[in-house]
């Protein structure tokens, strides 16, 4: 049962891709018109960039353009069709000696499963429409996905940076892809944050200098998916129990006490990411890291920085 409705008029262009779209597994669809993101959104990337927030992840400051203009891209690109995927799960109780990881990252690698959906509704899309050009991407591509899941409607982006479904909170993945079809545009969503500051006073190392902007040099989730290297000495006991990413910026906000349970089982966490031990991690082999990660996104980490993250852990 898809969670966003279909409100197109009937055998339409946008009718039927966005039946494709629920066809292939997704939870919400909508359009945006393709063009150069609007200034104000441009300026503040690159004022994020000159203030180093993007820490070790050098990779932000590489194919800005692109970034800037999905165009540069997909040159006959008209429009931009974003996915959501809901991976919300509850997640098991924490124990002693265990460490958490990120409701995102335990079970299959979503990079797979919203890349193979958003495959399918490629395929699709091709079959129906011969002529048109499509590039898809899920986090890995040079575009702002939050931006334009704002802008084709399917939500908006909080304080905490996050995109906001007002049906499935923010436990949702995004998925874009650039079309040289022409949809009409879903209309953007509008803000609802209101005067609530939750995430940012529940983050525990103040990685927000202000509402909607992160310092990614603060963020556990950097520190423990991104960050290369040793740790500082202090940041085991500022890691707030965490192994692998954060979500302490989404558990506190009001929008998510509605979540639905995802009914895709590929997000379902496995072992020994349920709820790790964090002193069986720090002792794995590569070969058990291997094994244990293998087809997850928990190996974003790499084998070093998994053991250095427990180890961490370990020692506060
Ligand atoms: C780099 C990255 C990270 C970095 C930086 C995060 C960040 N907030 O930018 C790190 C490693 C920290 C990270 C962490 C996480 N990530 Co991440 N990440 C990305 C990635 C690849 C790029 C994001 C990006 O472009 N950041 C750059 C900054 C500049 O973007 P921005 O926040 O939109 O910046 C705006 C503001 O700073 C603002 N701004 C700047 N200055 C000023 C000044 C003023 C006055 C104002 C008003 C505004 C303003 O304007 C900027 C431009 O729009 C995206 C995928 C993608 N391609 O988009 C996934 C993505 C955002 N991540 C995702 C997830 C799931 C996470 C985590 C939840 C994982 C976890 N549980 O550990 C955490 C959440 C932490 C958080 N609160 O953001 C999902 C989010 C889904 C959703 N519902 O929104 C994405 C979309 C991947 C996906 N395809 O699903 N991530
Ligand atoms: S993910 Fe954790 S450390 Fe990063 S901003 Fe959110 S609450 Fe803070």
């Amino acid at each position: 049962m898809p969670l966003w409705p279909n409100t197109w008029t009937p055998g339409s262009v946008e009718d039927r891709v966005h039946r494709f779209a629920v066809e292939a597994g997704f939870d919400a669809v909508g359009f945006a018109e393709a063009g150069p993101v609007d200034p104000e959104t441009s300026e503040n990337y690159r004022v994020w960039l000159d203030q180093g927030y993007q820490a070790g992840m050098d990779y932000m400051e590489r194919r800005v353009e692109e970034r800037l203009d999905p165009r540069n891209i997909l040159p006959s690109a008209r429009s931009i069709i974003v996915v959501l995927s809901n991976y919300y799960r509850d997640n098991p109780s924490q124990e002693l000696n265990r460490g958490k990881v990120a409701r995102y990252a335990g079970g299959r690698d979503y990079h797979r499963v919203v890349g193979n959906q958003l495959r399918s509704l490629k395929r699709r899309i091709e079959e129906q429409f011969p002529n048109s050009e499509n590039w898809y991407s899920v986090d890995a591509g040079p575009i702002l996905e939050r931006y334009w899941a704002q802008k084709s409607g399917v939500g908006f982006n909080g304080k905490n940076t996050l995109l906001i479904n007002t049906r499935m909170g923010s436990w949702v993945f995004i998925g874009v892809m650039l079309t040289s079809l022409e949809l009409k545009a879903s209309g953007a969503h509008t803000d609802h944050c209101g005067t609530c500051t939750r995430c940012l006073d529940a983050c525990p190392t103040d990685a927000f200098p202000q509402p909607g902007v992160l310092d990614s040099n603060k963020c556990i989730s950097y520190w423990t998916i991104e960050h290369r290297g040793d740790f500082e000495e202090d940041t085991g006991g500022n890691l707030n129990g965490w192994l692998f990413g954060c979500d302490d910026c989404q558990t506190v906000c009001p929008w998510n006490r509605h979540a639905k349970q995802t009914t895709h089982a590929d997000y379902e966490a496995r072992p020994p990411f349920r709820s790790p031990d964090i002193k069986a991690i720090s002792r794995m082999t590569r070969e058990e890291w291997d094994e244990a990660t293998r087809g997850t996104a928990i190996r974003r980490a790499t084998y070093e920085g998994l053991i250095r993250n427990a180890e961490a852990l370990r020692e506060t």
